[in-house]
């Protein structure tokens, strides 16, 4: 395989500076297509004993969510006399979550544009790049943990802004022999699912009351550097359990707007990685199969993870 690097992307007709939309005009996978059938029997030489880490956080955490988003809502309906069905109504966005390309544009000639050009009118009138295209084709193969919080000898609040270097990531990534490869599904572990778990109910609340601007949280971040690592390793994927996988508030410029519209990079947030760590840390083992279904929502701007590790 050879891609181009960040710093040699041609420029594209139409679109932003930085796009590297190379995958066909009717592309709606981006870096997803890295999950190819060879690099998914590749991954599957990583399990060894069967073991299943579930990687999805309870829907119904964090409680109330946060940036001021619609609480999980479940209600069970009867069924008859006998029987029962669920009813659930959910802000995808409010837990463990895949964002989506209709999830995240950017500012280009006076109008905003999406993954592979996607407009806002498509957004209402189509399904373009929508979940179910995703979902058709599936997400599987290797996934490799950086686990920063372990590393970090947890030292500091993830509910308060911290930046994670590209210095960081790399140390972690020496200290645990791991190697990137292309089409990897990257985890970063910031330490926020298992914190938030052990804060009050009113620390819980108070950050259901904050909104976008207010919020301060541990992630990825934001410098060119990490620019140039995220983009030219050629992650299928990139998954965090931190809010919005980056540091939060952004600093200059926005993780989001590079991974979603200008290269077609997956992001997830909030998974539940705590189990994972403690597995990865009992085997010495940093790589693993992953998968996740995201859900067959036609136009879905997002998805619940409904994500495995395999060991
Ligand atoms: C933010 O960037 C606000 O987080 P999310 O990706 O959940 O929208």
């Amino acid at each position: 395989d050879s891609f181009p690097k960040r710093s040699e992307l041609p420029s594209i007709d139409g679109a932003p500076a930085g796009a590297a939309w190379f995958w066909g005009k009717d592309d709606e996978l981006g870096r997803l297509n890295l999950l190819t059938p060879k690099r998914i029997l590749a991954a599957k030489d990583l399990i060894k004993t069967g073991e299943i880490v579930n990687l999805d956080w309870r829907a119904d955490l964090p409680n109330p969510p946060a940036f001021s988003r619609q609480k999980f809502k479940h209600t069970i309906s009867p069924l008859g006399e006998a029987g029962f069905d669920d009813l659930y109504d959910m802000n995808t966005q409010s837990g463990s979550q895949w964002d989506g390309f209709r999830h995240v544009g950017l500012q280009h000639n006076n109008s905003v544009v999406f993954y592979n050009g996607l407009t806002k009118d498509e957004i209402h009138n189509s399904d373009r790049c929508g979940m179910q295209a995703w979902a058709k084709h599936g997400i599987a193969g290797r996934g490799v943990l950086v686990d920063y919080w372990a590393h970090a000898n947890k030292s500091y609040d993830p509910v308060a802004t911290h930046r994670i270097s590209l210095k960081d990531i790399l140390a972690v990534a020496k200290e645990k022999n791991i190697t990137f490869q292309p089409g990897d599904i990257l985890f970063v572990r910031s330490g926020f699912v298992g914190h938030y778990e052990s804060l009050d109910d009113a620390a819980k609340k108070h950050l259901g009351t904050l909104k976008i601007p207010e919020h301060t949280f541990v992630g990825v971040e934001q410098t060119e550097e990490m620019l140039d690592f995220l983009h030219d390793n050629y992650f299928s994927a990139v998954v965090g359990d931190a809010p919005a996988f980056e540091a939060w508030p952004p600093q200059q410029l926005s993780l989001h707007q590079y991974l979603l519209p200008r290269w077609g990079a997956p992001i997830g947030e909030m998974w539940d990685l705590e189990r994972l760590a403690e597995m990865c840390r009992e085997k010495g083992q940093y790589t693993f199969f992953v998968t996740s279904s995201p859900a067959n929502v036609h136009g879905g701007v997002g998805s619940h993870a409904n994500a495995v590790a395999i060991f």
